[in-house]
């Protein structure tokens, strides 16, 4: 008769060695499973000679979960080095998704040298050409959906693009490993906010997304970041923690916020570690997630046909 090991290989079709490699402790150095991104040493060399030549530096992002932990990776990866940079969260309903022509002049006229778009920039096509005709140096990381033809950035950090692997993984995972390779050490903080980003952008839990995830949750340590401890409340931070209570605090703001004043305030939260801070800016989030809550349910009950977007006048 067949081993109960060899019909449930047969059953997840999976080979004996995929079984022994999800077997294997997962670790810092081997979480990727010796995937990598084309091009991140060219990114890398951009980034230093940028700083090496105290170049102005813009991060533009997303208004999501996986958009803030990516803008928040790059501001706490350059606040290590302390070196100063601007960052931006577009508003839902200010800007839209994604980089525009309108506030690529804006970043232009504002002498900014290097441009870094995270979760969005790959379909940004305008707004990244006028940069380049302007002088800047563009760097995209991404993970969305690109067309036939990419924008002209210098580099392109993205999953498919820079041939990293098939399994879909978040933009915070892919800033993750530039700061990684960038930093020259695995950084668990940083680590951290990407796995969050796996979960919140609903990520396949397989390969190196498990990984990082798995690693992220056994590293983890109660009272070592205490903005991640006020966002998942008494649970313990695990994939479910994620899903259940950080990632739709984080999303709730991103979707019912509409000012980018206010906007900054989540990476500031995932980047400052002024306790006052974050207890004050927890409880705003906490009551942006009211709101969303209270918001859901009057649609559910209502109708189906809500309209939720006029939902921002409420939670302003
Ligand atoms: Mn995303």
């Amino acid at each position: 008769m067949e081993s109960l090991l060899n019909r449930l290989l047969t059953y997840f079709q999976i080979s004996e060695s995929e079984y022994q490699k999800l077997l294997a402790p997962v670790s810092e150095e081997n979480f990727a499973m010796g995937h990598s991104f084309k091009d991140i040493d060219k990114c890398v060399e951009v980034v230093r000679s940028a700083m090496k030549e105290n170049k102005k530096i813009y991060i533009y992002g997303d208004y999501d979960c996986d958009g803030i932990m990516s803008i928040s990776i790059l501001v706490k990866m350059f606040s290590y080095l302390s070196y100063p940079v601007s960052y931006y969260v577009p508003s839902r309903y200010l800007d839209g998704y994604g980089l525009t022509l309108k506030h690529a002049e804006e970043i232009v006229k504002n002498g900014y040298d290097l441009l870094i778009t995270v979760d969005n920039g790959v379909t940004a096509f305008e707004g990244i050409e006028y940069c380049k005709k302007n002088g800047m140096q563009v760097l995209v990381f991404d993970h969305h959906q690109t067309d036939e033809v990419l924008p002209i950035a210098d580099y392109i950090l993205h999953p498919v693009v820079s041939n990293f692997g098939e399994t879909p993984t978040s933009a915070g995972f892919v800033t993750f490993m530039f700061a990684k390779e960038f930093l020259g050490r695995y950084d668990q903080y940083l680590a951290t906010l990407a796995g969050i980003s796996v979960v919140s952008d609903m990520m396949p839990i397989r390969e190196y997304n498990r990984n990082l995830l798995k690693l992220v949750i056994e590293e983890y340590e109660e009272g070592q970041f205490f903005n991640i401890d006020l966002l998942k409340e008494k649970e313990s931070f695990t994939e479910s923690a994620i899903g259940m209570k950080i990632a739709p605090k984080v999303n709730a703001v991103g979707r019912l916020v509409e000012d980018e004043d206010s906007l900054i305030k989540t990476v500031q939260f995932f980047t400052s570690e002024d306790k006052n801070l974050l207890l004050n800016y927890n409880e705003w989030i906490n009551s942006v997630n009211s709101e969303r809550k209270e918001i859901t349910k009057i649609a559910t009950e209502n109708s189906k046909e809500v309209d939720t977007s006029k939902a921002a006048i409420i939670a302003r």
